[in-house]
Formats: structure tokens, C-alpha cells, sequence
């Protein structure tokens, strides 16, 4: 039967009376069929990812991508009337993350099964995910963000297990979603577990819920607030419920394929993404001791040869440590087992910065990782060399074979053919295809990048992107952009050490000079878009200042025509896919050493921006790939911020009292102009924590910031050579595809 006469069948009526909505769940039917009936990846040792996020995004479009069949869906859609990118509007956003680390996760399952290897993901199935952000009265509300409907891609099926906690045992569901590769013939799985009892009539006010029923909360948000002891002990629930369903899994999946536990880790292998899923070390350990007549010595050998631990940050505050105490009251059960590998490290070494248990009596994740897995990454050049020469120093005197780099990547599937259609078939008719199997052909169009055809259709492309997001812009938010002016975006989570505070500077700065009559060549467009965890301060009077800025600009009419700031709501995979094609200039503006690797910088490059940056995290590698000509960097380097840390003399209230500049810019967050829009308890204790502390350091560089966006506006006027900028980040970008990231993984930690 023909896709066309499928599609009729499953509506039971013509398509082109059919609704989007109909359409668009016929074509999940559709869709999910095709990969039930398709073979699981097989081999030796299979991989199991787990991770507490999979951000994984809208998934019609990429599914049908993936199976080959998305320009015969268009084309059918095209035929009757519709139009595939309405019906993708219904599709609604599985909420099951919050920034790079859950997207890195996605993009890795779509490039394992693309590698037709033999690796599924396993996480929980949060039926609220991150909160819904909306803006009421210039500031962040969060609400609950259901996404779980009849139809989605969720399968359930009847894998069940028994988890134990202290006072109870909760059994749990295991659902299913579909993970194929890029034009292959098998499939992967994302096993999501759930519990039966969810109640979601809990949550009150906002996301507001009782904490401690964790028969009805359990899997409820992604991240509950953990401010409070009873946050902290949900969040150590649902990390246990995750590993001890992904260790009971593990074991069953092992057996049934005749596995000899004994040699368990020639079979598999566990990657533990960050150290929400740490845990799943000691349960396996136990596990094996306790219900499979392991010794202790042999558990911990073979566990040490099957699980590997990727560190995403150097901030202190993800890497974490929780109170025995707490594990006590949830998994009792552990602690024997925790205290024996405590043991064994204090044993053999006499530096108490390596012990797994601290003399406040907290365990630390990352160093039952470290002392009981086989492999630690980082996940860029410079956050390795950061882990090996001074966060994890100690650890990496002892181990240096078990540490290693893995650069991050994202899938072009995703981030180039899917939400770049205009572009990805344009370098289709320059440089052929081969690009889409083996990224590195992307090099290519460097042979164009004289050609000023080329160069114009480039920059004629970008204009399409911008004039899409523009009506997307109005559609969703009533905000009016003009296609004409220069798009400059950042967007990523809320958190003062990515300084979107720093760019509100800049706005702040062009806001005045604009006031002042020194008007840009062109106007401006400022974009944010991040989410605020709901209990972190100051990440929310950053998101109200902006807001503030933006409404300021909004309604001053000598300003508006040359400057517009806009922030986007409730930021997310599906808006990314439309602000990034769109994007000029690419924000990736972090203090130095501080962002692990960043992707986000990988999918602008990909579709012709240009990074200003500073030399952070992936940037550092962008800058090596592109050339001097073709980034623009600035601010202190890594060496230079981890001395001042070092010897703690930085001090911020230094520049404001001696740059008048400097000063000036930052009384404005407390200026009469904005007292009137905003609250100044917000904007006061901003301004307080600027000039007071400052702990990412944005008056360091700011100067130098606004020197250097300054230089890019003015060189964006130069079109042809503006283009050629744009053509060579394209080119350069082959080097960040995740099938690369993946096959270094393969061939250096898995070997599937
Ligand atoms: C992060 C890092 O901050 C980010 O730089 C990195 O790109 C991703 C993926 O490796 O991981 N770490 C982290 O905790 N989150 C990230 O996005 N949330």
C-alpha cells in the first residue's frame, strides 16, 4: 500500500478534509507501526545510556527523516491542502529536560542508532518535565508542562520492577519510545520509567506540590525544587528509582541473552551521564552481592569494568554530594555498600580529597564514578584539561588512563536537514549529499567561498530564516521584528555564569548611545531565551531586567526603530529550531573555564552564524576549526579567571568605583527609567550582587564585550565578506557532528 492510501486509511476519510490534528496523529500511528516492525541493533555488549534527561524534542518530523520517508509525507500533505509544518504545530514538546546535557543525550541516541549500534537510553518519564515559563508582569511564573496525550510516542509495556525503598516498595511501568537511525533498517529504544500512581491533581498553584507523597510525585517534574530537605529527598527517590530499574533491567536483559554475570562487563556497558545516575554503581554491586552470590571483591571488579562517567561542569554546585543522612532515610540499603567502597578508598590512599565520604559526612557522586568506573570524560578540549589539571587533579594523579576527551556534538538530522530545510538542500545542489553520511564533507563548500553567487544565495537564505521567525515571532508573542535588522541571539539556561546579565549590559550601553544620537548602521534585534530554575534568585531578576529592558525600549520611540529586545517565552527544542537558522551573531559569552563545552554554539555555526565568544568550553576548539577571521573572541582567557579564583582577588566594586564607564552602565539596572517599569526589589538586589560580588565576573570583561560586538556590527555591513564568514563556520562544522562524538565514544570507552 502506498504512504498516500496508509494515510487515508488510518483517517478513514480524505486527507484533505481531514484536520491537522487527525493528520498529525494518524501520521504518529503511521510512523510508530513502521518502527515496531523493525529489528532491534544487536551485537556483543550493548550499551545502556542513563541519564536524568533526554531532551529529545518534537519527534514526527526527525522520526520520518530518519525512516526516509519525510519529503513523500510533504509532497502528500503538499498535494491535499496541508502543509507538514501546521501539522508539527500539534505535535506537542516531550518536556523531559532542560538544557545542553538533556539535547546532548537526544542527540546521542539519534546518532548511536545512526552508527547501528547496539545502545538504548534509560531515564523516568516525568509527566510535567521542566516547568512552562510564562511572563506576567515582566517576570518568570513557572507552571506545570503536561505533554503526555493518548497519542503520543510513548509505548507501554509490561516490563515491571519491584523498588525498594526504606518504608516501601513502588513498582514501576517501563515505557518505550522509538529511536531509529538516519536511514537504517534497525532501531534503538529510550526506556522511560514511570510509576502507576502519578497524580497530578497534587500540583497547585504553579508547580506547587506536596513533596512528600512520593507514591503520587514521584515522576512528576524533572528537577523539583530542592531547597528545602524535602526537595533534596524526592530528587534522591527519583534518582534511585531510575538506577535501580536501569541495574534490574540491565541484569534481566544480561541473563536472557545467556550472559555469565561473571563476565558481565564483555556484554555491557553503562554510561552515566553526569551523577544523577551514580547510584546505579552501588546497586549493581549489590545486586550481584546480595541476589547473585557475588563476592564483594568480584562485584566491585566487574562493575568497575562496565560503568563509565561523563562530567558535563566544573561548578561546584552540580556535582553533587548528598548528606548520608538523607540516603538513610530513602535507600538504607546502600549505605553498607557505600561504606565499603569508602573503605577500600580511604585504604589505599591517604588524600582525604579523594575520600567518597567528606568529614561533614556527604557522599560524593563523582567520586564513586571516578574510583568505580573504567572511564571519566570531559566534553570539550578545555573542560578535559580543566578536570585533569586542577577540579579533578588528585583524582587524575592517580587514574590518568581512565581520563579522556570527548568534544561534544549534535545531530545534523536535527539541527541542519529538519530546521534548515532551505539550506541543507542548497548545499545538497552545491557539494551533493555525502555530507549528511560522513560530516566532514561538509569542507566542500570552502571551494565556494569566493563565489559571490554563493555568498548571496547565503546571505538570501538567512533572509528567509529571519522573515520565518519573524512570523513565528508574531504569531506566538504579538512581537514585531524587522527582517532587516541584525539578529543577535542567545539563548540557553538562565545562569550568571553564562552572563546574560553581561549582554543586558550591552543593551544597556546601546540603549544610551542610541539616546544620545549615535544610531547604529542598521538597527539591532537582541533575542534571549532561558529558563530561570525556579528557587535560583538572581537568575530571575536577570530574566526581569531584561524584561524590563525590553518593554523600556519597547515604548520609547527614538529608540524602537534601531533597537528591539526581545525575550522569548518558555525557550525550548521546538523554538530553537526557529531561532537558530535565523541567527547573525551567536552569544556563547561564558566566563572563561566555566562552560563545559556548550552546543548550542555547535548548531549556530551550522547554519551560518558567527561566535562571539569567549575562549570557553567549545569555542576554544570553533576558534582553532574557523580562524581568526572568522570568530570573534574576547575577554580574559581560563588560566587568567582560575587565578583570580585561586587567590581570590577579584573584586568587582574595583572596576565599578574606578570605570565610570562601567558605573554608568550598571546604575542604569537601578536608573529612575527602570524603577518606573520594573520591581526595584529585584532590580536593587541585582544591582547589589553586580557591584558586591559578581561571582562570574561580568565586569571583567564587559568592556571588551561591548568593544568587540561593536566590531562585529560594523563588519556585518561588509556583506560579501560577512558571508564568507557564514560559508566558512558552515564548512568548518563537520567536525561537530555527534556521529563523530559517538564513534570516538565507540571506539575509545564502549567498543559495542
Ligand atoms: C552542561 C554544560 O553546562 C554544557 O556546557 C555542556 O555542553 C552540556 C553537555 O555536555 O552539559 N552541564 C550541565 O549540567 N548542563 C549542561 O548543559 N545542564
Amino acid at each position: 500500500m502506498s504512504l498516500e492510501e496508509m494515510l487515508k486509511n488510518k483517517l478513514g476519510k480524505e486527507i484533505a478534509a481531514a484536520s491537522d490534528a487527525e493528520i498529525y496523529t494518524a501520521l504518529l500511528k503511521i510512523t510508530k507501526e513502521k518502527m515496531e516492525g523493525m529489528e532491534h541493533n544487536t551485537g556483543n555488549r550493548k550499551l545502556y545510556y542513563i541519564s536524568a534527561e533526554f531532551l529529545i524534542g518534537k519527534l514526527l518530523s526527525n522520526n520520518l527523516i530518519n525512516l526516509g520517508l519525510f519529503d513523500e509525507v510533504r509532497d502528500i500533505l503538499d498535494k491535499n491542502g496541508h502543509n507538514i509544518t501546521a501539522v508539527e504545530e500539534v505535535e506537542p514538546e516531550p518536556s523531559l529536560g532542560n538544557g545542553g546535557l538533556g539535547r546532548l543525550a537526544a542527540c546521542f541516541l539519534d546518532s548511536i542508532a545512526t552508527l547501528g549500534l547496539n545502545g538504548d537510553g534509560v531515564g523516568l518519564n516525568y509527566h510535567d518535565g521542566l516547568f512552562l515559563q510564562k511572563f506576567v508582569d515582566n517576570k518568570q511564573y513557572e507552571d506545570k508542562n503536561p505533554w503526555i496525550t493518548d497519542n503520543s510516542w510513548l509505548t507501554r509495556t509490561d516490563v515491571s520492577f519491584e523498588v525498594p525503598f526504606k518504608d516501601f516498595t513502588l513498582k514501576s511501568t517501563m515505557y518505550d519510545i522509538d529511536v531509529p537511525g538516519y536511514h537504517q533498517s534497525k532501531c534503538n529504544k529510550l526506556h522511560l520509567f514511570d510509576i502507576d500512581s502519578v497524580d497530578e491533581s497534587i500540583i497547585r498553584d504553579g508547580i506547587n506540590f506536596d513533596k512528600h507523597d512520593i507514591g503520587k510525585n514521584l515522576t512528576l517534574f524533572l528537577y523539583p525544587d530542592d531547597s528545602d530537605e524535602a526537595g533534596q529527598l524526592l530528587r534522591i527517590y527519583q534518582q534511585y528509582f531510575m538506577v535501580s530499574n536501569a541495574a534490574q533491567l540491565i541484569i534481566r536483559e544480561a541473563e536472557g541473552r545467556g550472559v555469565d554475570l561473571y563476565r558481565l562487563h564483555e556484554h555491557v556497558c553503562v554510561q552515566i551521564n553526569d551523577t544523577h545516575p551514580t547510584m546505579v554503581i552501588p546497586e549493581l554491586i549489590r545486586i550481584l552481592t546480595q541476589q547473585k552470590g557475588f563476592n564483594m571483591d568480584t562485584a566491585i571488579d566487574v562493575v568497575r569494568k562496565t560503568c563509565a562517567y561523563t562530567n558535563h561542569t566544573i561548578l561546584a554546585e552540580a556535582l553533587e554530594k548528598w548528606p548520608i543522612s538523607y540516603l538513610e532515610k530513602v535507600v538504607p540499603q546502600l549505605l553498607p555498600i557505600i561504606y565499603e567502597l569508602d573503605a577500600r578508598v580511604r585504604k589505599e590512599f591517604s588524600d582525604e580529597r579523594v575520600y567518597i565520604i567528606d568529614n561533614q559526612n556527604r557522599v560524593h557522586m563523582a567520586h564513586i564514578d571516578i574510583h568505580f568506573g573504567y572511564a571519566v570524560n570531559g566534553v570539550a578540549a578545555l573542560h578535559t584539561e580543566i578536570l585533569k589539571n586542577s577540579e579533578l587533579k588528585p583524582f587524575y594523579d592517580i587514574y590518568p588512563e581512565k581520563f579522556n576527551n570527548k568534544t561534544n556534538g549534535i545531530t545534523f538530522r536535527r539541527w541542519l536537514i529538519h530546521c534548515n530545510h532551505e539550506l541543507s538542500e542548497y548545499l545538497n545542489e552545491l557539494i551533493g549529499h555525502e555530507y549528511m553520511d560522513n560530516a566532514e564533507n561538509l569542507e566542500k563548500l570552502l571551494a565556494y567561498k569566493d563565489d559571490e553567487k554563493v555568498l548571496k544565495k547565503l546571505r538570501e537564505i538567512k533572509k528567509d530564516a529571519k522573515i520565518e521567525l519573524k512570523k513565528y515571532l508574531k504569531q506566538t508573542q504579538n512581537i514585531d521584528i524587522d527582517e532587516n535588522s541584525v539578529f543577535d541571539i542567545q539563548i540557553k539556561r538562565l545562569h550568571e555564569y553564562k552572563r546574560q546579565q553581561m549582554n543586558a549590559l550591552y543593551a544597556i550601553y546601546k540603549y544610551k548611545e542610541i539616546k544620545k544620537g549615535h544610531l547604529p548602521k542598521r538597527p539591532i534585534t537582541m533575542i534571549f531565551g532561558a529558563k530561570a530554575a525556579p528557587a535560583y534568585t538572581i537568575a530571575k531578576d536577570i530574566i526581569h531586567l531584561i524584561l524590563c529592558l525590553q518593554q523600556l525600549v519597547e515604548n520609547d520611540p527614538a529608540v524602537s526603530p534601531y533597537l528591539n529586545i526581545v525575550m522569548v517565552e518558555n525557550y525550548n527544542v521546538t523554538k530553537a529550531e526557529k531561532l537558530i537558522p535565523a541567527c547573525d551573531i551567536s552569544e556563547q559569552i561564558s566566563l572563561a573555564s566555566k562552560e563545559a563545552s556548550g552546543t548550542g554554539n555547535m548548531k549556530f555555526m551550522l547554519n551560518g552564524a558567527v561566535t562571539l565568544g569567549t575562549e570557553d568550553g567549545a569555542n576554544v576548539e570553533i576558534h582553532e576549526l574557523v580562524g581568526d577571521d572568522n570568530i570573534y573572541i574576547f575577554g580574559k582567557k581560563s588560566e587568567d579567571v582560575i587565578k583570580l579564583y585561586e587567590t581570590a582577588s577579584y573584586r568587582s566594586a574595583d572596576i565599578y568605583d574606578n570605570d565610570p564607564e562601567v558605573e554608568e552602565l550598571v546604575d542604569f539596572i537601578i536608573s529612575k527609567e527602570l524603577i518606573r517599569i520594573g520591581d526595584p526589589m529585584n532590580l536593587c538586589r541585582l544591582y547589589k550582587e553586580i557591584v558586591g560580588k559578581d561571582w562570574f565576573m561580568a565586569l571583567l570583561d564587559v568592556k571588551d564585550y561591548i568593544k568587540t560586538k561593536e566590531q562585529m556590527l560594523n563588519d556585518y555591513e561588509d556583506e560579501m565578506s560577512w558571508s564568507k564568514k557564514a560559508l566558512v563556520n558552515i564548512a568548518k562544522a563537520g567536525f561537530f557532528s555527534s556521529d563523530r562524538t559517538i564513534a570516538e565514544y565507540n571506539k575509545d570507552i564502549w567498543h559495542l
